[in-house]
């Protein structure tokens, strides 16, 4: 960073108007470094569209403003000129595009700088941004990200499937991350057939890493009682890291205490354990708050000094340049027929235990009640537990993505979109996933310890007691068989189908059918 000089301050023009976006809250963004401190005035803006879009977990607002309120003050701290309009003050526009125009009154700019948005509606916006101020925009690249649109662009044309692993390849010989010349380290790319252990309760399960709340955060919380106090979720306790500094000290905590088991028990769910071995990283990664590469780069550091295994720093890794990036890539190319998709047809509306937890179904009850709590639910969970469900039931996938990008406080529609409507609800028809993440109780019995506690039973298959899960999973497997009998991975899911006695189906249909009927007392 430039040291601070304010001698010339006062008396210079200003020529830069930078408008920095709540998950920009890095102090090496692009549109910063293209500018100076005696050369920019910086805006950074609360508003109303973006804290309504969708209905935020309370805490997902409190976590945005809170950081964004610190990053201003730190880069005030380091000579920069920042505006920052907070939500309830007076004139407060409630857009971007209004903010930036009362900004531009207010200073006046021979351009506006911005680093492009993640989302697709607010690039949108930005596109209108020359008419509406009459002023040149620049829109950067958001080099955050190790592929840009281009790249990705590049990487998908003339690819008939455009799949993560090979595309994780391109980004691994792209950093160099877990590289042995030409070779990936250990002769695999990819070690999850290691990384499907069921977990045990252990005295030794990590914590996650709590700050407790300054006084910056104290007012934010209030802020959030008394404007959003009908969304959903809990604000307290906040223990959410809102600094730079805090977020690394966040990171440092996983790489010591959880990142060596992050590997075998990826796909664990337990009972009462929230957390497991995740890194409770994408709510800071997403925000701006830690950088990726860098912290792909400590995670190696750590195999490297024997302090973690490769297939817990592998799995880590490969989530981050890979998922992570990926999704993002997709996104970009689909958007915005994307949002559309609904391969299935699906139409039922969400249950309205989405948003309470109040459901007989264990798994369900312990995943939404958590999500309730902290804004938080690991990838299994997301994947085999609330999205499973929804899939199976037919629920409208609209309404599933726009459930997920409300309650997590890590959502943010360029990564939470393909994950949602594509990984999880299969709703682009086989875009990103190979075959649909679909399955019965068994699944949810093996890789947890849910079932012990639930009203129903895991082993019945049909009957007013049985698991949910077991019927609906048949009822999805008849009802789409149109669609998914002529995918090579579902075939032997059809030849069991397609055995099973007649009265049997009828069970299960059976079944599953009064199950449907219950929800939202249909
Ligand atoms: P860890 O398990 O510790 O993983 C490490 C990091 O890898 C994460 O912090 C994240 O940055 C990255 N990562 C892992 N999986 C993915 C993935 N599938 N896509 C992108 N990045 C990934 N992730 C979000 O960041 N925002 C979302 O809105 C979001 N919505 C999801 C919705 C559904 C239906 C599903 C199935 C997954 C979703 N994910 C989303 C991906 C994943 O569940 C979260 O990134 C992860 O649970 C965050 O917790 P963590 O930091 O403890 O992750
Ligand atoms: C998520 C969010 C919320 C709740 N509020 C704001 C806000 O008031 N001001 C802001 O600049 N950003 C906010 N954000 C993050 C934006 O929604 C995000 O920057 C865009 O969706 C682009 O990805
Ligand atoms: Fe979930 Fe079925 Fe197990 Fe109950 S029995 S916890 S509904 S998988």
């Amino acid at each position: 960073m430039q040291p601070h000089r304010t001698a010339r301050r006062k008396t210079q023009p200003i020529t830069d108007l930078v408008f920095i976006l709540g998950d920009q809250l890095s102090p090496s963004i692009s549109s910063l470094n293209a500018t100076s401190r005696d050369d920019a005035r910086i805006l950074m803006a609360e508003v109303m569209d973006e804290a309504s879009y969708v209905p935020h977990h309370k805490k997902k607002i409190a976590f945005l403003f809170s950081a964004m309120r610190h990053f201003a003050e730190s880069l005030r701290a380091d000579g920069w000129r920042v505006d920052y309009v907070r939500l309830d003050d007076d004139g407060n526009s409630g857009s971007f595009t209004g903010e930036l125009k009362r900004a531009i009154e207010r200073h006046g700019a021979d351009r506006v700088l911005v680093t492009e948005p993640g989302e697709w509606r607010v690039r949108q916006d930005m596109e209108t941004w020359e008419d509406e101020t009459g002023l040149p925009v620049e829109i950067l690249e958001d080099d955050r990200f190790l592929c840009s649109h281009e790249e990705f662009r590049d990487w998908a044309e003339d690819r008939k499937a455009l799949r993560m692993e090979y595309f994780y390849r391109e980004m691994r010989r792209k950093t160099g991350l877990l590289m042995e010349g030409d070779e990936p380290a250990g002769g695999k790319w990819n070690f999850d057939a290691e990384n499907r252990k069921p977990a045990k309760a252990s005295l030794f399960m990590p914590k996650p890493h709590c700050v407790k709340p300054d006084p910056v955060t104290e007012e934010v919380l209030t802020l959030v009682v008394d404007r959003f106090a009908d969304n959903f979720g809990d604000l307290e306790p906040f223990w959410f890291a809102v600094t730079v500094e805090q977020a690394e000290a966040a990171r440092d905590h996983f790489i010591a205490e959880a990142l060596p088991d992050f590997g075998d028990y990826q796909d664990a769910m337990l009972a009462g354990e929230k957390f497991l071995y995740h890194s409770l990283l994408s709510f800071y990664i997403n925000a701006g708050l830690l950088d990726p590469l860098e912290t792909c780069r400590m995670a190696e550091e750590a195999w490297k000094a024997g302090d973690a295994p490769l297939n817990a720093v592998e799995g880590f890794i490969r989530q981050i340049i890979g998922w992570r990036e990926y999704v993002r890539g997709i996104y970009w190319l689909k958007m915005p027929d994307y949002l559309d998709l609904n391969f299935f047809d699906a139409d039922r509306p969400l249950p309205d235990f989405y948003w309470t937890g109040e459901t007989d179904m264990a798994c369900l009850r312990a995943a939404i009640t958590q999500t309730k709590e902290e804004a938080y639910a690991h990838h299994i969970q997301r994947l085999m537990i609330t999205g499973n469900f929804a899939l199976l039931a037919g629920i409208d996938p609209k309404a599933v993505h726009e459930w997920y990008l409300a309650v997590y406080a890590d959502a943010y529609e360029w990564v939470e979109l393909p994950n949602t409507l594509g990984m999880s609800q299969y709703a682009d028809g086989g875009l990103l996933g190979t075959k649909p993440y679909a399955a019965g109780g068994n699944y949810i019995s093996k890789m947890s310890d849910y079932c012990n506690g639930c009203r129903y039973d895991v082993k019945q298959k049909t009957g007013p007691d049985a698991c949910p899960f077991n019927s609906l999973y048949w009822d999805f497997v008849s009802r789409n068989a149109d669609k998914l009998r002529g995918n090579p991975r579902m075939a032997r899911v059809y030849s069991t189908w397609d055995r099973m006695k007649d009265d049997r189906k009828a069970e299960y249909l059976e079944t599953a059918e009064d199950f449907l009927a219950s929800l939202n007392g249909e």
